[in-house]
This record gives C-alpha cells, structure tokens and sequence, in this order.
C-alpha cells in the first residue's frame, strides 16, 4: 500500500470560536495550527479562512496572508476550499483560485445541509471547475452522496471538469450520504482501483471511517471542520491530536505515513 496521506481540515465554515473556543480563526493561529497538525503527520492542509470578525471568508487577501504564514512554517500541500460557507456565492467560491494553491475542492451536486442548502449546480461546478482548470489546480473533487460520484462520468463527458482528480467521500453529513462502515465500501467498490481516495467522517463517524481508509489503502482526513469531540462526551484539545491518532494507527496497522513530498508524488502533482 502507498503511504497513508492525512488531511487537516482545522477550521471549516460550519462553526463559531464563541461555540468552541480552541477552532483557529486568525491567520496566527491557523498558520500555529497547520505546523501542529504537519508535525503530527498531516501532509496536506484544507484550508477555509476568517475574517477579522472570525466569519467565514473567501476573500484571496486573507488566503493569501494565510498561505504565507503556513509556508513560513512548514510546507503542507495547501488545499483551498472552494465550497465556503453555506450560502457563499459561487463568484465569490473561486475568487481564491487565482492564487493558484496546489489543491482546491469541488463539490460535486447540491444537497441539504443540516437545515440548509449546499448548492452546487452543473453551473456553479463549472465556474468552479474552470477556475481549477486555468490555474492548474488539482481538484479534490468532495462526494458527499452517491448520486454524486455517479455525477462524475457526465461532467467528465462534456468535458466540464478535469480529467484527474483526487476523490473525498465526505460521510456523515446529515442530508448526505451517513458514515456507515457499508457505504464507504460501496463508494470505493465503485471506483478505479488506480484513483486516490480519502474520507471525511463526521462527528462519531471520523475514527471509524479513518481507521477503514488505513486498512483499505484510502487517506484520511481529521480536524475540527469535520468534528470536534476526540471521544464520546471529550472535546478535541486540538487538530493535530487528531492527526497524531490516525498517525499511530496507521504505524499500528503496519502502513506508513506520508510527509508533504511523498503526498505530492502519490497525487501526481
Ligand atoms: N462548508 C461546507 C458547506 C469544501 O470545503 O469544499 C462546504 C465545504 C466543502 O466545506
Ligand atoms: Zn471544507
């Protein structure tokens, strides 16, 4: 098996500092946060940013002063979002893209989301996708439900999304696809066995589906975007303790874990 890539999603769009004080908002704490999680073993970093309010942004300023103070630390492959917050026009989606990170995401359909919609229509994935496509930009393509993956060929087909990519079952959200041990076998069963995957698992969903991907040659990815209790009724101290719990699981189960350069060379970029 290649080794094992873990993904830091430290921050998200989802949640408050008011609501959980140790989420890094500022691009001090983001950068100290990514170091931590890099340490710990995390090789790429998917990046959401604040503003001076701690609400979620897509303005490239703020990315861009983010990506700087994360390079002066240490050198993770550096993942924008471009699915925002809920409700984020799609404009403002890809205006980070310009900046030409080395990964961006690409939700690929609409769904509910919690009580809300995430909207992601054949227009808006295109705009998104060409953004992608002009810097690029290899596109972590974000499955949240089976409809989506199926989704795939028919972009691939009129062309309107790149032809490589690297796959993320994010499970767990309610509105999408749940976490359930049988349905990430049911998603990778579906796809080629060549293409790299990783999964998402929210909430309870993250150590199980984290410990699946291990075993079945899958990545990871783990941080407060995804959830924030380290076990049952305990909240997380930090990202990079959950990246330091899929590094010695992975080491327990017999599979290395990747640096920053080796995750390059295992995606292709
Ligand atoms: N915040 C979610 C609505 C992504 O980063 O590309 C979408 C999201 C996906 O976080
Ligand atoms: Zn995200």
């Amino acid at each position: 098996m290649e080794k094992l890539i873990i993904q830091a999603a430290m921050i998200g769009a989802e949640i408050d500092k008011k609501d959980f004080d140790k989420l890094p908002t500022t691009p001090d704490e983001i950068a100290k946060a990514a170091k931590e999680a890099v340490d710990a073993g995390a090789s790429i970093v998917h990046l959401h940013v604040r503003d001076k309010l701690g609400k979620p942004s897509q303005d490239p300023e703020i990315f861009k002063e983010v990506t700087a103070k994360i390079k002066k630390l240490c050198n993770p492959i550096i993942q924008f979002s471009t699915g925002g917050a809920v409700g984020t026009p799609a404009k403002l989606r890809c205006a980070p893209l310009n900046l030409k990170p080395e990964m961006a995401t690409l939700s690929m359909g609409t769904m509910n989301f919690g009580d809300e919609v995430f909207e992601n229509t054949t227009e808006i994935i295109t705009a998104i996708a060409n953004g992608i496509k002009e810097n690029n930009i290899l596109a972590e393509l974000e499955i949240f439900d089976l409809g989506m993956l199926e989704a795939i060929p028919r972009f691939l087909k009129k062309g309107l999304i790149p032809s490589k990519y690297h796959l993320d079952f994010v499970l767990g959200v309610p509105g999408g696809a749940s976490g359930e041990i049988k349905n990430l076998v049911e998603f990778v069963d579906r796809i080629d066995k060549n293409q790299t995957w990783t999964v998402a698992g929210i909430g309870r969903y993250q150590l199980p589906l984290s410990t699946m991907a291990i075993l079945m040659g899958g990545h990871v990815r783990v941080g407060f975007e995804d959830n924030i209790y380290y076990k049952k009724g305990e909240l997380a101290k930090s990202n990079a303790q959950f990246v330091e719990r899929v590094t010695r699981l992975s080491r327990e189960l017999g599979r290395e874990v990747a640096s920053p350069d080796e995750a390059r060379k295992i995606l292709g970029l």
